[in-house]
């Protein structure tokens, strides 16, 4: 399926049923995405967390980060996330962003994917604590990579590949998060480390 152009220039909206997906390439210009990359690697408190599968505990193929308003704690595969307080670079992310999502986002989660062998699995952004309509503002710095969206509805065989650059911006709502689930799959390609922020609001 085709990208359809809307009216921005660079806004793309996806032409999938049961969503609202729009990328807005370019969002932050390479310097811009330069300078954030490089702060938000040395200033977060980037984690190895576990996933307890079978008794075992799994290594999550990435390193995260929870930032956010006080008060707001989030539960994830099982691993309970406190936010750390917002810093200036996220803040900074975090208004740009608004201007076109329209809302107030007061969590991020960050994902640090190291290399191919880094990636996330497939899933929706669905925990009740996101609201019956998630929104999602993604952004992404350094390496690129395929972010693919599958039908959870296995009658239905559709899939859709996009490919994430340095400083695109990515936002998902509406019913996106009960028909589609997306992942970032691993790769042997060589790929520069990438930081992804998912913005998200949680009520
Ligand atoms: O890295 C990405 O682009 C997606 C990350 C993601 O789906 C998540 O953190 O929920
Ligand atoms: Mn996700």
């Amino acid at each position: 399926m085709s990208e359809q152009l809307t009216i921005f220039s660079q806004e793309e909206k996806l032409n999938l049923p049961h969503s609202d997906i729009k990328i807005y390439r370019n969002f932050f210009d390479a310097k811009t995405s330069d300078y954030f990359f490089s702060q938000l690697e040395k200033e977060i408190n980037w984690k190895q967390e576990y996933i307890k599968l079978y008794g075992k505990e799994n290594p999550v193929p990435r390193l995260t980060a929870w930032y956010g308003d006080k008060g707001y704690s989030y539960t994830y595969s099982g691993i309970t996330m406190n936010p750390e307080p917002w810093t200036n670079s996220l803040l900074e992310i975090k208004h740009k962003i608004e201007t076109i999502a329209q809302v107030n986002f007061n969590s991020v989660l960050l994902n640090l994917y190291r290399d191919g062998n880094d990636g996330v699995a497939w899933h929706s952004d669905d925990e009740p604590e996101l609201g019956k309509h998630p929104i999602i503002g993604s952004v992404s710095l350094g390496g690129e990579r395929r972010f693919s969206f599958k039908y959870r509805d296995k009658s239905n065989p559709e899939r859709h590949d996009i490919n994430l650059k340095h400083g695109d911006f990515l936002l998902m709502q509406g019913e996106t998060q009960q028909y589609w689930y997306h992942q970032i799959p691993k790769t042997k390609k060589s790929v520069l480390p990438r930081i992804n922020l998912t913005f998200r609001v949680i009520y």
